[in-house]
């Protein structure tokens, strides 16, 4: 029995289990394993034929691979935490979004859409952090994903600490010129420096301000709250041309108004979603590195997302869930829902 359910597994998720062991994005042992433009589509596994708790751990249950040839979105894993500046612990977020995405289904109700039907995806696994230097850690990021834009690809990352937007952004913008950008967070990200570092998870939009990888017009950040340094912590991005949307703005409203005018902002070029669990309340996501109080709620997290449907969307991440401050594992469970979510709203998806 237990070998007929591994073999069963195998075929469902399309990859053998010895491979997955053996493959990591960025490890000298992956092997390029191109995919025929008429290959079937990817699908997960029907939870009417296999358990939602069978298989190998990976995101929705999908195929794992190590190359994004062939693929047109891929959903990939940064376990990397050493930016951090409080709890640690984002470096555990991967596997944790991966255990919880096993109750996703396949097909978007609500919207309507049909992402598995319209996109060929994958899990490509986790980039090989060097977890003992955050400088080349952030090379081992950005050439990663290179390689994943050269592919046509479009990334939806699983992070990670919020650090790995910099380097995921050099190699977007590397392919697509300076993008937009909605930023769904707590903080602004754009310190300078702390402790006389440059780098972490404070700093990520500065240095991407300053390397010119964002079309700066194109900017909004949504959710910022929380205690500051300064009375006028949001300077900086306003000094940008940033839209700066605080979260007492968002209190007990819809956000469908705001994202009309969003979309209107950012038109028709390339925008890059990137979203840090700590947006959330921590009622709702008390699994992350740096809660602020007052924050959004799931269903303005899901109006966000879903008033991106028809942007021109290059790339995705969820950040700073860390999951050993949250037991119940819903922090994480969100999370999947999240990016799920951003896989909906990708173009050419389907909605019926
Ligand atoms: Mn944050």
């Amino acid at each position: 029995m237990l070998r007929l359910l591994v073999s069963r597994c195998a075929q469902g998720l399309g990859v053998s289990v010895a491979g997955h062991q053996a493959e990591g994005l960025g490890s000298p042992r992956c092997t390029q394993v191109r995919q025929t433009s008429d290959a079937p589509r990817k699908q997960p596994p029907s939870s009417e034929l296999v358990a939602l708790p069978v298989g190998v751990c990976s995101m929705m249950r999908l195929p794992v691979q190590s190359s994004p040839e062939g693929l047109d979105a891929a959903f990939v894993g940064v376990p990397l935490d050493i930016g951090t500046s409080n709890r640690p612990g984002a470096r555990f977020g991967p596997r944790r979004i991966r255990e919880e995405s096993a109750l996703l289904r396949t097909v978007n109700p609500s919207t309507g859409a049909l992402p598995f039907q319209s996109l060929m995806v994958a899990d490509l696994g986790d980039v090989n952090v060097n977890l003992f230097n955050l400088q080349d850690s952030c090379r081992l990021i950005r050439e990663a994903y290179r390689n994943i834009a050269a592919a046509g690809c479009i990334p939806l990352t699983l992070g990670g600490d919020r650090t790995i937007t910099y380097p995921i952004l050099q190699a977007i913008a590397n392919k697509h010129g300076p993008v937009g950008l909605l930023h769904v967070g707590a903080h602004t990200d754009t310190a300078d420096k702390a402790l006389g570092e440059k780098l972490s998870h404070w700093t990520p939009f500065r240095r991407c301000v300053e390397e010119g990888l964002l079309d700066c017009k194109r900017v909004v950040q949504i959710g910022i709250r929380g205690s500051s340094m300064t009375v006028d912590p949001y300077r900086y991005s306003r000094n940008q041309g940033f839209r700066v949307v605080l979260a007492e703005d968002c209190w007990m409203k819809s956000l469908v108004p705001l994202m009309a005018e969003v979309r209107q902002q950012i038109g028709g070029k390339p925008l890059y979603i990137s979203f840090s669990i700590d947006a959330l309340d921590p009622a709702y996501a008390p699994g992350t590195g740096t809660p602020e109080v007052a924050g959004l709620t799931p269903s303005q997290a899901l109006e966000i997302i879903r008033g991106c449907q028809g942007l021109n969307v290059v790339g995705c991440d969820l950040v700073e869930v860390s999951p050993l401050y949250d037991l119940s594992g819903n922090t994480a469970l969100l999370a999947a829902n999240l990016l799920f979510e951003m896989l909906c709203v990708l173009p050419k998806v389907m909605a019926v």
